[in-house]
């Protein structure tokens, strides 16, 4: 079968491709484009320690995953900022462990989904490739009008168009809405959708968790978890943090089949923002209960070294997979004996 639309991973779609959409052309950049770059030079004065790349396959890459937004292209149409994101989805095959392969439905090429990420009031247009060999179609939490709530199946080999305005501020998400949705969404489309507020938050390392679930042997019953993909990865390859650094944690709860699950934070506490929709958190806690696709912005800071585990308290759910670390770095010396002095 010809493949028109077949995507590389995280290269963009070809003019071709753009055509058949009507959505050649456009200019890129202006203010969108400026706040794109601010928000990321914000991240230069974060101290974030250099990544530790583990070998994966190129659909799980929970290291990678961690940091890693897509802000989309900017372009200014009609005096309106545009930001356009493509998202295709496709069939892989990962491997939960030594033993257990598993199919799914991929974004992009990998699962999660990418991390979209706009600023309120941006103009958000997402085009939709379905290669997944089934009908898909993606919902995004937010406000929109009816004819873009991404409930209608797109077929296999058919692309569509989502456009919407930002709104509002806050830590959403997408996920395919085609029944039964606990399958499609189990089997890999779903994804994180952040939307900034107005006024930016402090700088901040930024991470992105979100908690999955696998039922491999189709009884509607998770068999394994996972954060950002991969069973028990950041266990084995914990995620490294600064001391003393603010880190923001955007944490989603995707696991169908369980009711709901609760995040904890092994030495220390955090401020919750719920649903990310604040800017002044609502209460400080080391555990909080998240609901299937709620999501919060938790922030905390480490005061000693060492390695903090995190997981949902259910602990059967993390003893089968959702389970992770954070090995804590100390500053270098001359850093602490300029706060000591
Ligand atoms: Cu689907």
């Amino acid at each position: 079968m010809s493949n028109n639309f077949a995507l590389g991973s995280g290269k963009p779609w070809s003019r071709r491709q753009l055509m058949k959409l009507g959505l050649a052309g456009a200019g890129v950049t202006g203010a969108a484009g400026l706040w794109q770059m601010l928000n990321l030079q914000s991240k230069s004065i974060v101290k974030v320690p250099p990544l530790e790349m583990e070998a994966s396959d190129d659909v799980t890459n929970p290291m990678k995953m961690l940091r890693d937004f897509d802000y989309g292209t900017v372009k200014q149409e009609n005096g309106r900022t545009i930001r356009e994101f493509q998202l295709t989805a496709g069939t892989s095959i990962i491997k939960l462990n030594s033993a257990v392969s598993y199919n799914i439905w991929d974004l992009n090429g990998r699962i999660p989904g990418p991390t979209l990420r706009a600023k309120q009031g941006d103009r958000i247009r997402v085009l939709f490739l379905n290669n997944a060999g089934h009908s898909h179609s993606l919902h995004f939490h937010g406000v929109h009008p009816a004819e873009m709530d991404g409930v209608r199946p797109i077929s296999n080999g058919k692309a569509t168009i989502y456009e919407f305005d930002a709104e509002p501020y806050g830590v959403h998400l997408y996920h395919c809405h085609v029944e039964p949705v606990t399958r499609h969404i189990a089997k890999g489309l779903y994804g994180m959708f952040i939307i900034d507020p107005p006024t930016p938050r402090p700088p901040a390392d930024e991470i992105v968790l979100v908690m999955g679930g696998y039922d491999v042997n189709d009884d509607s019953h998770n068999d394994y978890y996972a954060f950002n993909g991969l069973p028990h990865h950041y266990m084995h390859h914990p995620i490294r943090i600064y001391k003393d650094q603010l880190i923001r944690l955007y944490v989603l709860n995707i696991i169908e089949y369980d009711p709901a699950v609760t995040f904890h934070l092994h030495a220390n506490f955090f401020d919750v923002y719920r649903y990310g929709m604040s800017m002044t958190p609502s209460e400080k806690t080391d555990v909080i209960t998240m609901g299937v696709a709620e999501r919060h912005i938790l922030e905390f800071a480490f005061r000693y070294p060492g390695k903090y585990m995190f997981h949902p308290h259910q602990d059967a759910i993390a003893e089968n997979g959702c389970m992770g670390q954070f090995e804590v770095l100390s500053e270098s010396k001359s850093q602490n004996s300029v706060k000591n002095s």
